[in-house]
């Protein structure tokens, strides 16, 4: 094969879909045999739009195939994961061991390419993990890094459309990844250095906590200040340089909470808003579910009864089904530690079932109970009819006008 992706997750299966659709022979490597065999069926293993065509087109042709060991090619792809140890340090050990994987493999003339979100230094560290066990590749291999900036449930269409930062050790490894993108990348393709793209794809995630976390101070301030926060930021976005953007249950998914962690191990004296962002929006889903709490124990002292709850949303953003690191979970499953379970009404309309909590349908929810608690933006959460006489903490916006 041309091309060695090593890594099928939701970032690696699309782009090696991609590649192989434009006619290039790709290789996908995965520590996991069950994802190997899926996709050798022509199958995939994760929810994406119009990936699953582009999968089974690709390996119907020949040009993808799987298999948990890497293969000589020319160019080699690293999309690992980059998970966190439990203190906040930045773990890179995927990315090692794929790049030791194919160290033996490596040719002169070869490009290796780390798109993987990583600490600012690791591309350089793969460099010299290279070059120390064949020291005969010095400058005669490319080396490179390129991170991706997808939108899950919008792969497909941003990984050929949207611009991309390429950093190489050095110029013609710039170069040469930059002419690699450009065979199915129809965006601007920025050229840089592999420490200033690394921090790039940190910069640009920390950016949008930072917001976030803006957007979620100003929601508790005017919970004390009486405010209603939605109108507050509709109407400071009137003006034409100001974009704060929507306050929520807190932060999920696997990127925007955890990117800024990768900066604040590296530079805790200088990140000090990152830092502090990462804090508000951690503190932003403890204080919904005591809010839900604090409303419950409210309406038993004033109507002398324990009131029905409706929890609507556990996915980690609106209009997905993804439930992974989500803020809305973590709260559902601290609100529920402190009573029996059936004063709530539990709602997530994105999943047929879930294994730990049982789920209603909104209209029944909605219906039966006291106290409504929106957590996730979900489009069924917005035009929600017969609320008069509930008591309704909307977390999400969702029924903002
Ligand atoms: N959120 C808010 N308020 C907002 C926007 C988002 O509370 O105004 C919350 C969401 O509910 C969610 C979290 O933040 O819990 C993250 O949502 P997101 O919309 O930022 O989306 P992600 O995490 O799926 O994707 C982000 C994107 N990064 C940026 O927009 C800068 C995407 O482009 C990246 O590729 C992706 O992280 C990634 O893989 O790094």
């Amino acid at each position: 094969p041309e091309v060695v992706m090593i890594g099928l997750g939701y970032i690696g299966l699309p782009t090696a879909a991609l590649i192989a659709q434009g006619g290039t022979k790709v290789h996908g490597v995965d520590i996991n045999q069950n994802v190997v065999d899926t996709i050798n069926r022509g199958e995939i293993h994760i929810v994406e739009p119009d990936l699953g065509e582009a999968v089974s087109q690709a390996v119907s042709n020949g040009f993808l195939k799987a298999s948990t060991e890497p293969v000589i090619a020319n160019t080699y792809l690293i999309v690992v994961p980059t998970p966190f140890k439990n203190n906040h340090e930045p773990d890179i050990s995927y990315v090692e061991s794929a790049t030791k994987n194919i160290i033996p493999l490596l040719k002169k003339g070869d490009t290796y390419i780390i798109e993987s979100t990583s600490p600012v230094g690791t591309t350089e560290k793969m460099m010299n993990l290279i070059y120390e066990e064949r020291p005969e590749l010095k400058g005669a291999i490319f080396i490179a890094y390129c991170p991706e900036r997808v939108l899950p449930g919008n792969v497909m269409y941003e990984l050929v459309n949207n611009d991309r930062v390429i950093g190489g050790i050095d110029d013609k490894s710039t170069k040469k990844a930059v002419d690699f993108y450009r065979k199915y990348v129809t965006g601007e393709l920025h050229e840089t250095n592999a420490r200033t793209a690394e921090m790039c794809k940190l910069v640009e995630n920390s950016s949008r906590d930072v917001q976030i976390a803006f957007a979620n101070e100003l929601s508790l301030i005017c919970d004390k200040a009486d405010i209603d926060v939605w109108e507050l930021i509709n109407l400071a976005n009137k003006h034409p340089r100001v974009n704060i953007l929507q306050p929520g249950c807190g932060v999920g998914g696997h990127c925007i909470a955890v990117d800024p962690y990768f900066i604040v191990a590296e530079y805790p004296m200088e990140s000090r808003i990152i830092g502090k962002a990462r804090e508000v929006n951690n503190y932003k889903s403890f204080w919904c579910a005591e809010k839900i709490v604090s409303t419950k124990l409210e309406f038993e002292l004033r109507h002398g009864r324990k009131p029905k709850v409706a929890l609507l949303g556990l996915a980690f953003k609106p209009n997905i089904d993804d439930l992974r690191e989500s803020p809305a979970k973590y709260i559902v499953q601290r609100v529920l530690q402190d009573a029996n379970n059936e004063d709530y009404y539990i709602v997530e309309p994105n999943i047929d079932d879930h294994n730990v909590f049982k789920l209603t349908d909104v209209s029944v929810a909605v219906k039966e109970a006291d106290v409504i608690a929106i957590l996730v933006a979900h489009k069924e959460f917005k035009n929600l009819n017969e609320l008069d006489n509930k008591v309704i903490l909307d977390f999400s916006g969702a029924l903002k006008k």
